[in-house]
């Protein structure tokens, strides 16, 4: 390129379709204008700060931000309980016979949870824990299904200032152990297991295992009975484990919640990196109650009284610590619980809960949408979801094409998708749009929220104005991790140290002529092919682009010629011939569709990628495999077998065109 220096990430993909907010939003959004962008640019503080005032405060907060980079305070003087906003304050408000929860399990069975009745329930929790020994500042590790007892022991903690450390229900025992003893949690607790598939699955003896030659700060062990008769086994240890119907259901229903202070710990949630040990975020109370209770009320544009609201992730994840339990509870919203897959007992499942249950608002990720692309739109047709109104998506940037699906089949072509980019470590959601206001073009997270500061910068940091970089963050937020618990230095060196003054996310993004943000996926995932930076999202997209093609994940491999090649592991929709000639086709599509440059050296077709639990792609193990190495740890893949299959079919493709 004439010694001219590359861009930071290149951008190859054009999308020009838009969808202003439609009419039917307007009427009843809570926002239509961009009064609420000015008024937070004129002053975020200010801003933020009458966010913190609805509330409920014990004692008011006297300062808004002390901001010493990399470390904030925010709402110092105020005293303040989690649990106390997401409850008590509705059921004194008249809204204790609201629904919380409409909990459906995987095998059918329902409950029905109104404020009053988790107030309950969350205050005898409390009381058993404090029976137990469990003070204001302790840590309780939670390892569970999603059931409605994983919510209630989570706002217990939060009610008696114990911080929660929930570690998802399909992680090893190992995984836990670990997590555990960087806590050193005083109590854990689980249950005798959950419904997957139809089929049982005991999580007790992972957790024995977890606590045998390890965990030794664990005193007490409380167990939830899920399963009863179809986990006849479950041992319980003497003097340590208790039954959490013997031991909660006794308690007295009245349960004082402690003051906090602003920046109490709430939560630590670990973020498993691949390599190094384990990373416990820490969350405080004020800011983040503050930011994801006025996200989850203006990103979805929540009306709390009619509103049926249903996040379908795993409340093990910061997605459901957030938009399942914190968020829409603070907001006094009616939310739906499910605790099992899309496809029990079949491929209807989630069209059956939204007609069943009317819902209004749904939010899930974008594996799920290409999942049910890939099984076909008759599976929807026979639902009625006319009562959807805002669709989410979360968790992986949404391939154009993904996104107009979703649009057109859930949304029946009348519904906004909100496109939401955010991280375990911002707490809440960063950049998006807003039902009433964005106009959306599909695929792009759109724009910061109000209050928040992003820019995009190249390899200098330097912030550029269009085209492909480094997604950073410019100022304080309020839900911002504050910091790694244990590792002072490791937060400043992981996050703040990349580009001076700013918070890097690890993501790439771009800027089009109109300002929007598009989501690149990790920066460790960009390619190189022949000096050229090419996104693995955009490539992605472009194959997702083709009608037959519902999934697409793509890696660089070492190339003796062009430094990295172009390798695609795609996943066609029903009754579509994966052969060579459809492979060529595809490659001639890319090609066409975004630039030779892009165009894969190899296709490989396959029923499945390997996933995360939260359902994000593997691009490190896809890499591993298409060069054929060793494949190392892959203990937080969802499904085992996905890889062993890939590695078959790599190995039957020629290694040159
Ligand atoms: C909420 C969550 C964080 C990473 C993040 C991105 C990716 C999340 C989007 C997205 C593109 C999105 N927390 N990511 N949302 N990429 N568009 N809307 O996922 O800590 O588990 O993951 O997920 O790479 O850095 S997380």
């Amino acid at each position: 390129m004439d010694g001219d220096e590359r861009a930071t990430i290149e951008d190859f993909f054009a999308e020009d379709r838009s969808f202003p907010p439609d009419d039917r939003i307007r009427e009843s959004a809570l926002l239509t204008d961009a009064s609420l962008y000015e008024e937070a640019e004129a002053d975020f503080e200010a801003f933020w700060a009458a966010q913190a005032r609805q509330l409920s405060w014990f004692e008011p907060f006297e300062t808004v931000l002390s901001w010493e980079l990399p470390f904030a305070r925010w709402f110092e003087g105020g005293r303040l309980n989690a649990s106390y906003n997401c409850l008590d304050r509705h059921v004194e408000a008249g809204l204790g016979d609201r629904v919380a929860y409409y909990f459906e399990g995987e095998p059918g069975d329902r409950r029905t949870i109104t404020y009053a009745e988790l107030l309950d329930e969350v205050s005898r929790c409390g009381n058993a824990l404090r029976s137990l020994g469990v003070e204001r500042g302790d840590r309780v590790a939670i390892y569970m299904p999603m059931i409605p007892e994983l919510a209630i022991a989570m706002l217990a903690c939060a009610r008696i200032g114990a911080a929660h450390s929930v570690v998802f229900g399909g992680f090893s025992s190992e995984a836990l152990r670990g997590r555990i003893e960087d806590a050193e949690a005083k109590v854990l607790i689980t249950a005798d297991g959950g419904w997957r598939r139809g089929q049982p699955v005991a999580l007790k003896p992972n957790a024995d295992a977890a606590l045998e030659g390890g965990g030794a700060s664990v005193a007490h062990v409380i167990v939830v009975r899920r399963l009863g008769e179809a986990a006849p086994d479950t041992a319980m240890k003497e003097g340590r484990d208790l039954w959490w119907h013997e031991v909660v259901a006794d308690q007295p229903a009245h349960c004082p919640p402690e003051a906090m202070e602003s920046e109490d710990l709430l939560y630590l949630l670990y973020t498993s990196g691949t390599t190094a040990r384990p990373k416990g975020i820490m969350h405080t109370t004020a800011g983040y109650l503050t930011q994801v209770a006025f996200t989850h009320r203006y990103v979805f544009d929540l009306h709390p009284e009619t509103d049926v609201y249903w996040c379908a992730a795993d409340i093990g994840w910061v997605t459901g610590h957030s938009y399942i339990v914190y968020g829409p509870l603070a907001n006094g919203a009616t939310s739906v619980l499910y605790e099992g897959t899309p496809d029990h007992p079949g491929r209807d499942r989630w069209w059956s809960i939204i007609e069943r249950y009317k819902v209004t608002i749904l939010y899930c990720a974008p594996t799920a949408i290409r999942t049910f692309m890939k099984w076909g739109s008759e599976h929807l047709e026979a639902h009625d979801l006319s009562s959807l109104r805002v669709l989410g998506s979360v968790g992986e940037p949404i391939n154009p094409e993904a996104w107009v699906w979703y649009r057109q089949h859930v949304g029946r072509d009348r519904c906004p998708v909100v496109d939401t980019w955010w991280q375990t470590e911002t707490g809440a959601i960063m950049i998006s749009p807003l039902p009433g206001v964005t106009t959306l073009k599909p695929g792009s997270a759109t724009f910061p929220l109000p209050g928040i500061g992003a820019e995009v910068v190249d390899d200098a940091g330097r912030p550029v104005s269009r085209g492909g970089g480094y997604l950073t963050l410019t100022r304080p937020w309020p839900a911002m991790l504050r910091g790694i618990y244990g590792d002072p230095e490791r937060y400043t060196e992981t996050y703040w140290s990349r580009f001076p003054g700013r918070y890097f996310a690890g993501d790439g993004a771009k800027l089009d002529d109109d300002g929007y943000f598009w989501l690149l996926g990790r920066v460790d995932d960009v390619m190189n092919v022949s000096g050229h930076r090419v996104s693995t999202t955009e490539v992605e997209s472009a194959l997702v682009d083709h009608p037959s093609v519902a999934e697409a994940a793509v890696v660089g491999a070492t190339d003796a010629t062009t430094g990295q090649a172009i390798i695609a592991y795609v996943t066609v929709k029903a009754g579509v011939a994966a052969d060579g000639a459809h492979g060529e086709e595809l490659r001639r599509h890319v090609a066409t569709r975004i630039g030779p440059i892009a165009r894969p050296r190899a296709i490989i077709f396959t029923e499945d990628l390997p996933k995360t639990r939260s359902g994000k792609i593997m691009r490190r193990l896809l890499r591993d495999v298409a060069e054929g190495r060793d494949l190392g740890d892959t203990t937080t893949l969802a499904d085992q077998s996905v890889v062993e299959e890939l590695r078959s079919r790599a190995a039957e493709q020629p290694a040159e065109e």
